[in-house]
């Protein structure tokens, strides 16, 4: 039985990637920080019915010691490194610990592997961010970075880390960069979710409007279940690389606004207010991935459109909201 190791186990693709791992016949093990609410912190893994199934072990992405330990002691034969601060508004309020925690700690994984366990296999959670201010109307591979938030920049440090150690130490180390991908179970904060919550909200007479920042910025959405079988596909290759994983398609949020309030009957230019407040120091205007080495290489390709991710995040958050009232 193979054994995985997952970084980033509670947020949202760590839980779908340990579905698939367990589906796949694997054990495994995730990364767990301490927290004073490590009651609510499975919720997610919880959620898919997979929490019984995991190991969690102690340990953080700033403490090299415990991730040595870690895989000193469970030897994986795959690691992810998912775990990241990856709110990129927040990384200007914070940009030192994004720096040290989705930078610098991915090199503490990195160098975890190359101590303990040299011969693993590992995925470093790269992001399209990194293309920030595009320098290519679709990107791909060898589309140059232009990072525009302390958040892209750590991912871009983390991602040529990634790139050094296999050049440097021969480490299996592959790196995805992938684009915006969102599920049920992606956090409140992110706009998707935002919007299907506010439209779960106001269909259900609790919310009378939602607030918004630029509705013009165009991002390529793709089901965050159909992204972490890229990952795994990345480790599955014989020799490591990089991979773009995107669905080719660019919508904006104003957009992402209508099909989600339409799902369920309502108009968003009743709804919806734009709050500058909202507005990021440095936008990222449009994004839009050219993912054709995944389809070629891996096999990769997208099984879930924009409107069914937009329509089942609009029914989930519809669902805990009614039952959220029954609870009282
Ligand atoms: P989430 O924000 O949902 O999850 C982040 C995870 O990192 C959580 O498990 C969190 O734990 C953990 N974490 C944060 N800080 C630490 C720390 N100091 N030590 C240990 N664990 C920590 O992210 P996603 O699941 O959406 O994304 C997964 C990865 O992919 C991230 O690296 C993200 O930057 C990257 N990415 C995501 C994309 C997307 O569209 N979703 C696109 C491209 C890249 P806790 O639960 O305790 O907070
Ligand atoms: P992003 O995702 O920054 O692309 O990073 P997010 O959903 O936060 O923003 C997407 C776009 O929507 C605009 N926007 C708003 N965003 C939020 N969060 N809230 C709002 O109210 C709002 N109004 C408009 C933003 O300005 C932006 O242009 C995500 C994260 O998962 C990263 O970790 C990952 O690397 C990238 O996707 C790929």
């Amino acid at each position: 039985m193979p054994t995985a190791l997952i970084t980033g186990i509670t947020g949202q693709d760590g839980a779908y990637l340990a579905q698939l791992l367990l589906g796949n016949g694997y054990r495994v093990l995730g990364l767990l920080r301490r927290s004073a609410s490590s009651d609510i912190i499975g919720e997610r893994l919880r959620w898919l019915g997979i929490l019984d199934h995991i190991e969690l072990l102690d340990g953080d992405m700033g403490d090299l010691g415990s991730l040595v330990r870690i895989i000193e002691k469970h030897r994986p034969d795959e690691v992810y490194n998912l775990a990241a601060q990856s709110f990129v508004a927040s990384s200007w309020q914070q940009p030192l610990l994004t720096g040290m925690v989705t930078g610098l700690g991915a090199v503490n994984v990195l160098e975890a592997v190359r101590l303990a366990a040299p011969r693993a296999r590992f995925y470093q959670a790269s992001s399209s961010e990194m293309f920030g201010r595009i320098q290519a109307a679709q990107q791909n591979e060898r589309t140059p970075f232009y990072p525009r938030s302390p958040y892209a920049a750590a991912k871009l440090y983390a991602h040529w880390m990634t790139v050094n150690y296999r050049e440097s130490f021969s480490l299996h180390a592959s790196s995805g960069i992938l684009f915006n991908h969102e599920s049920p179970l992606r956090g409140i904060e992110f706009v998707t979710r935002k919007i299907t919550d506010g439209v779960a909200r106001i269909r259900l007479g609790l919310a009378r409007e939602l607030c918004l920042g630029n509705l013009e910025a165009k991002r390529d959405w793709g089901h965050a279940r159909d992204y972490v079988r890229a990952m795994w596909l990345m480790l599955q290759q014989k020799a490591p690389g990089d991979y773009v994983v995107a669905t080719g398609r660019s919508t904006s949020v104003g957009e992402f606004c209508r099909i989600a309030f339409a799902h369920a009957g309502l108009d968003h230019r009743e709804f919806v207010r734009v709050d500058p407040a909202l507005f990021r120091p440095a936008e990222v205007d449009a994004l839009k991935g050219d993912a054709a080495k995944a389809r070629q290489v891996l096999g990769w390709a997208p099984e879930v459109g924009l409107e069914a991710l937009a329509a089942e995040m609009v029914e989930a958050d519809l669902a805990r909201h009614r039952a959220r009232q029954k609870t009282g």
